[in-house]
């Protein structure tokens, strides 16, 4: 394999889908045959970020961020990003500091992919293909935001963050991908039934906000996944997630949902999330509790084996936080979320820590997201069988079509992963 080499960066701010200004990094990459092609990435951003997540820009300024990264350009020309490894291992010495507070974790994260298909395109192979090593290419069930509230909707929507539908039983990726979106235009039917005055708003991820009450979106949502079931024939089950940092106030130490007026302390979350869990039949369930571990471990216990108990904020893809999850048995699936962590090398360590211990790796877009459809590759590449990604809108079907694309490329070698 011939090395492949970085001539020249070049970062950009644009805006990601909610007009916020995030980072796209364009990577001009050559070979000892002189071939030249550019790799492009972009970086998302969170509302509900976790706190031990590394640092999106120094000091809240993705303007910095990019002068910061122009910096060490002169450091990164000539470099070879053949072996992803070392080329992240650079970035991390060039920022210097923990959480990349120097750079910011967007702008490495962008650094750090773009420079991956920048390789990919130099090499002429998909990127999804370099980064599986064991040619057993498995294409995950794409879990779908249909309903939302919390801090990614309105003031009158749900408590809740997210409402989703999970088709385990599909065929095909393809398949699942429809089947979420027939779910998502399902339950516009039944919030409008629900809410006379419902206008079609939605969340920061294309899914529906109307004024209604965690238990009516639950019940909803549910009966759109199952009638959808029933209509196409394979399992498609509810999900959560709970993004049970934005409710907790910590001065109080109690869950407030401010629609029902009510906080809840520790335990009657934990009931409240059991509660859900077996009156919806619901297959997933994220950060249904703050970053407690003992109480996640609690629920995880509880829950049975038919529900997946995923970790966001609590392990912000990083391994020594996942570490001690498995230590406590906190949970059985870890949400991966590239720019959480800030490189690449770091987020392959992560679904693989997940993986050889049992748990389900689901990597994921953020609420603020672009275009960039890095995280389908990464999908298929490390062999995640859950991504989330949305049901419906352009920065999210960005990513489930590039799924479509690469199982139509894998053709008969394209296999469905294995969730439960
Ligand atoms: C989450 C994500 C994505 P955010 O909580 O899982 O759905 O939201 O990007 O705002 O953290
Ligand atoms: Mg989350």
């Amino acid at each position: 394999m011939k090395d492949v080499k970085i001539e020249d960066i070049h970062a950009r701010k644009i805006l990601d889908s909610r007009g916020n200004p995030t980072i796209e990094v364009d990577v001009l990459a050559t070979n000892t045959s002189q071939k030249k092609e550019i790799g492009r990435a972009a970086a998302p951003s969170g509302a509900s970020r976790g706190v031990h997540e590394v640092v999106a820009f120094p000091n809240d300024s993705p303007e910095t961020s990019i002068k910061e990264l122009e910096e060490i350009i002169p450091n990164l020309k000539g470099s070879s990003i053949s072996d992803q490894t070392d080329f992240d291992k650079k970035l991390r010495e060039l920022d210097g500091t923990p959480n990349l507070s120097k750079i910011g974790g967007n702008a490495i994260v962008a650094l750090s992919m773009a420079a991956a298909k920048a390789v990919s395109e130099v090499e002429n192979v998909p990127l999804f293909k370099r980064l599986n090593k064991n040619d057993n290419y498995e294409l995950p069930y794409p879990l779908g935001n249909v309903l939302g509230g919390g801090e990614h909707a309105g003031t009158t929507a749900p408590d809740i963050q997210e409402f989703l539908s999970l088709p385990i039983d599909a065929r095909n990726f393809e398949q699942a991908a429809f089947a979420n979106a027939k779910v998502h235009k399902r339950v516009r039917k039944f919030a409008n039934e629900e809410d006379k005055a419902f206008t079609g708003g939605k969340s920061d991820e294309g899914a529906w906000a109307p004024n209604i009450s965690d238990d009516k979106a639950l019940e909803i949502v549910a009966k759109a996944c199952e009638e959808i079931s029933n209509e196409l024939g394979f399992e498609i089950r509810a999900g959560l997630d709970v993004a049970a940092s934005s409710l907790f106030d910590s001065e109080k130490g109690k869950y407030k949902y401010k629609r029902e007026g009510k906080f809840r302390d520790t335990g009657e979350q934990i009931e409240f999330i059991l509660d859900c869990i077996e009156s919806y039949n619901l297959a997933y369930v994220e950060d249904p509790i703050e970053e407690d571990f003992e109480s996640f471990a609690e629920i995880k216990d509880k829950a049975g084996e038919s529900c997946l108990i995923c970790g966001d904020d609590i392990f912000v893809t990083n391994v020594e936080r996942i570490n001690r999850g498995i230590e406590l048995d906190a949970a059985n699936a870890v949400l991966i979320k590239p720019n959480q962590i800030g490189t690449l090398t770091a987020t392959k360590k992560a679904v693989d820590l997940t993986k050889e211990n049992g748990y389900v790796p689901v990597i994921s877009h953020r609420s603020g997201e672009t275009t960039d459809t890095t995280i389908s590759h990464l999908a298929v590449g490390y062999g995640c069988p859950i991504i989330k990604t949305g049901a419906v809108g352009g920065e999210r079907i960005a990513k489930l079509n590039e799924l479509i694309r690469i199982e139509e490329k894998l053709g008969e070698k394209a296999k469905m992963g294995d969730i439960f």
